[in-house]
C-alpha cells in the first residue's frame, strides 16, 4: 500500500470567525496551526491570508510572507498559499503571492464556476464582524472567475517561479480545461488534481461523482495526473476515504469542513488530520512524510523559496 499524502486546509476563504472561535484568522493562530498539523502528520498545509483585525480574506504578500516564513521556521511542512484568494481579488491580486515569495506549491483554480455561500445565511444570523454578512451574501452574485487567459497567465508565472501548481477542479468540465493546457504546453506531466466536491455551483459530493471525476481524469489524462480530494462539510471524511481506496491523497481542515463528527466542532484542522490518519492506517495506509511528498509531487525543495 502507498503512502498517502494528507493536506490540511487551515482557513480558506469559505468560513468567516463567526461560525467557528477554532477558525485561525490571525497570523499567530494559523503558524500554530500549521505546526498542530504538521506534527498530527499533514504533510502539506494549505494557507489563505486573512486581516489579523477582523478576519476578512487578505491578499497581502507581507501577511503572505509573516505566515510562510513563521511556518517554514518552525517545521518542514510543505506550504501551499491559495491563488484564489476571495471574490473581492482581481486576478493579479491573487497572483502576488506565487510571484513575490516563489513557494514549492500554489493552488491553480482551474476554471470558473458559481461559488455561492450565501445559504449559510440560514444557519448563521449573529456575526461579530460588520464584514461577514454582506460578505456571504455577495456570492449571491459571484462567479469565480478563472478564464483561459488568466489560466495562462498563472500557469506561465508558476512555470517561471519553479511553483508546483495543485490544480483545483471544481467540476468535471475542468479537468478537459486541464488536458487543453497540457496540448498548449502551459501545464506539465503529471499534473497534481485536487478535486474539490460539494461546493455550491461545482460538482456534489458523491461516490458516483468522485469515480467519474478519476475516470474522466483518467480517459482525459492517461496516467500523467496524481491527485487529491477535499469535500465540503459532513462529505469531507466518506470522500476521503473512497479517495484512498482508489489511490488517491486526502485534504482536510477548516477551510473545508468546521466539524470533527456530526454537531461537534473540530477545534483544530490537526483534530480532522489525526483521524484521517487513523482511518487511514486501518486500512493498511502510511502518512507520507513531507519530504516523500516533494519526491511524489516533483516539488522544487523548500531551499528554493523566497521567504
Ligand atoms: N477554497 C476551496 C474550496 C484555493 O484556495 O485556491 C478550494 C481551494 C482553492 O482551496
Ligand atoms: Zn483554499
Amino acid at each position: 500500500m502507498g503512502k498517502v499524502i494528507i493536506t490540511a486546509a487551515l482557513t480558506g476563504a469559505i468560513h468567516t470567525p463567526s461560525m467557528s472561535e477554532y477558525l485561525p484568522f490571525r497570523i499567530e493562530d494559523m503558524v500554530e496551526e500549521a505546526v498542530r498539523s504538521y506534527n498530527a502528520g499533514a504533510a502539506v498545509v494549505h494557507v489563505h491570508a486573512r486581516n489579523p483585525e477582523n478576519g476578512i480574506p487578505s491578499s497581502s504578500v507581507e501577511i503572505f510572507r509573516e505566515i510562510l516564513s513563521r511556518i517554514k521556521a518552525e517545521c518542514n511542512a510543505v506550504i501551499t498559499p491559495t491563488t484564489g484568494g476571495s471574490y473581492t481579488m482581481t486576478p493579479k491580486e491573487r497572483l502576488a503571492v506565487v510571484s513575490a515569495l516563489k513557494p514549492e506549491m500554489a493552488t491553480f483554480n482551474a476554471g470558473s464556476l458559481n461559488f455561492a455561500l450565501y445559504p449559510v445565511l440560514e444557519k448563521y444570523r449573529e456575526f461579530k464582524y460588520d464584514w461577514e454578512e454582506g460578505y456571504l451574501k455577495g456570492t449571491e452574485s459571484f462567479i469565480f472567475s478563472n478564464h483561459f487567459e488568466s489560466l495562462h497567465i498563472y500557469s506561465k508565472t508558476m512555470n517561471e517561479t519553479g511553483t508546483r501548481p495543485e490544480i483545483e477542479i471544481y467540476d468535471v468540465g475542468q479537468i478537459n480545461n486541464v488536458a487543453q493546457l497540457l496540448r498548449e504546453g502551459y501545464l506539465k506531466k503529471p499534473v497534481y488534481l485536487q478535486y474539490v466536491m460539494g461546493i455550491l455551483g461545482g460538482i456534489p459530493a458523491t461516490a458516483d461523482n468522485l469515480l467519474y471525476l478519476i475516470r474522466e481524469s483518467k480517459r482525459l489524462l492517461k496516467e500523467d495526473f496524481i491527485w487529491s480530494v477535499c469535500a465540503a462539510g459532513r462529505f469531507q471524511f466518506p470522500m476521503g476515504v473512497i479517495n484512498i481506496l482508489e489511490g488517491g491523497f486526502w485534504r482536510v481542515g477548516l477551510e473545508d469542513n468546521l466539524y470533527i463528527e456530526k454537531g461537534v466542532l473540530a477545534k483544530s484542522s490537526a483534530e480532522q488530520v489525526e483521524k484521517a490518519i487513523r482511518i487511514i492506517r486501518e486500512l493498511g495506509y502510511e502518512p507520507a512524510t513531507p519530504d516523500e511528498a516533494r519526491e511524489i509531487l516533483g516539488l522544487k525543495g523548500i531551499g528554493k523559496v523566497n521567504y
